[in-house]
């Protein structure tokens, strides 16, 4: 019966987007109850399983940015938010450089950093997950000069290899092995 009301309660929400005057377009953001944009990633790898999700969400003025993975080999693992929402397979260089829009070197430990979407490395477990929040300050999710989804959008990329957090343009973080675009 549990399961029945469940099924009836999923029929009834797909229906409820099927009368939706139309689909949203790509890099639009929604609203959260508190009122901050928020927008979401599901990353995949090079063959489309699902290895992480991050969500980027307006707070003040700085954007906070959780990655939740799973199913990874044990390891550390570079992550940024690159500056172009495309995720084409199998090396993903359609999500362009490191999100940058004030023009800064790579890396926290740069004297000439940071980008904006240089994130911690992310740290995957016996249990082949990981996870973290980070905080960007000074940048929006959506709309002025710091905007992570502009007009080409953003993506969240996870590489081979550990960022060393200082080397430009991308911390010798190796090849990028997920990918995928903030809607
Ligand atoms: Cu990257
Ligand atoms: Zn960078």
């Amino acid at each position: 019966m549990k399961r029945l009301s469940l099924m009836f309660a999923t029929t009834l929400v797909t229906g409820t987007a099927a009368c939706a005057p139309s689909e949203p377009p790509l890099g639009s953001v929604a609203q959260t109850a508190t009122g901050g944009a928020t927008a979401t990633a599901d990353v995949r790898s090079v063959v489309g399983q699902s290895r992480a999700t991050a969500t980027a969400t307006q707070i003040g003025d700085s954007i906070r940015v959780r990655v939740d993975a799973q199913r990874m080999p044990r390891g550390t693992y570079a992550a940024h938010v690159h500056t172009t929402g495309a995720c084409a397979p199998p090396d993903f260089n359609s999500a362009g450089p490191h999100w940058n829009p004030t023009g800064q070197q790579h890396g926290r430990n740069n004297p000439a950093g940071m980008h904006k979407g240089d994130l911690p490395n992310l740290a995957i477990g016996s249990n082949g997950r990981g996870n973290f929040e980070f905080t960007i300050p000074a940048a929006s999710v959506s709309g002025g000069s710091t905007a992570m989804l502009d007009g080409d959008g953003a993506a969240l990329v996870i590489h081979s290899q550990a960022d060393d957090h200082r080397t430009d343009p991308s911390g010798n973080a190796g090849a990028r092995i997920a990918c995928g675009v903030f809607r």
